[in-house]
């Protein structure tokens, strides 16, 4: 059966979060060269990224996703331009990869369809829907305008992926790709003993680091509450290891692969 694969390229899995607009370009495009098996499969991708150190450093820097201060309005704006052109870049970096690949993808800026952050976020998902099976669209986490005095907000890619993947019709996998984890762990990654859980439900506890210091959204928590109300309606929801894009082919064929499958 043809599956309909809405994939989430974690920031930190596509670029070095700690340096200012670092790429991953191997990675990018190993998962490009899945994206391309996928398809020729006859399976048809829709993919979310992250902004990892396209988004998050400047974000942070001018307090982006808490809407417009008055004493810094001059540099917010500036910097509100400079992410979104970031993104873009970044974006571009994934489609050229793509192309390589020889799949042909179309973007979807957020700052051009959707306002408002958060899952209620306002803006047409159908475009995701009407366009041929072999075209991937492709969206991310971005700076997007916002109803009232705060101007603009954070929208990010793991909201994108809850209202793309519960509306768009007959999605079947849902799979977020992390950068430093096999899937979601009983603690952070780098902390010794730390064990893959293969299966996770909302509720159950795990003990999680979250780097504020570089993330302005919310980290795995956001993605974990973001694939629990997912899992409600999507039986195939999947934290995986990202530097192992081939085992979304190996979830795909077999039903199973190494990761976390997030219950509802
Ligand atoms: O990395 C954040 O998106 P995320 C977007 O998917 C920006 O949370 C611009 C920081």
């Amino acid at each position: 059966m043809a599956a309909r694969i809405v994939v989430k390229l974690g920031g930190g899995l596509i670029t070095d979060k700690s340096l200012f607009k670092t790429p991953k370009i191997d990675i990018i495009d190993a998962i490009s060269k899945e994206v391309s098996k996928l398809i020729s499969n006859g399976h048809s991708v829709i993919i979310v990224h992250g902004a990892g150190s396209f988004g998050h450093l400047l974000a942070k820097k001018w307090s982006l996703s808490g809407g417009l201060r008055p004493e810094i309005s001059v540099q917010q704006r500036e910097a509100v331009g400079e992410v979104r052109s970031d993104m873009v870049e970044l974006c571009e970096f994934v489609t050229s990869s793509l192309r390589r690949q020889g799949v042909n993808s179309r973007v979807f800026p957020p700052s051009e369809w959707a306002t408002g952050t958060g899952e209620g976020f306002e803006g047409d998902i159908g475009i995701f829907e009407n366009i041929p099976s072999e075209i991937v669209p492709i969206t991310f986490g971005d700076v997007v305008s916002v109803p009232g005095d705060n101007e603009f907000g954070i929208l990010s890619g793991d909201d994108l992926m809850a209202r793309i993947s519960l509306e768009v019709p007959s999605v079947t996998h849902c799979i977020f790709l992390l950068g430093d984890a096999d899937g979601m762990l009983d603690r952070p990654p780098d902390m010794k003993g730390s064990r893959l859980l293969e299966t996770w439900k909302e509720g159950e506890f795990v003990e999680t680091m979250h780097n504020a210091e570089q993330d302005v959204t919310g980290g795995i928590v956001l993605k974990a509450s973001r694939a629990s109300a997912i899992s409600t309606d999507i039986e195939e929801v999947w934290f995986i290891n990202g530097n192992h894009p081939d085992r979304i082919s190996q979830l795909i064929d077999s039903g199973t692969t190494i990761g976390t499958k997030i219950l509802g």
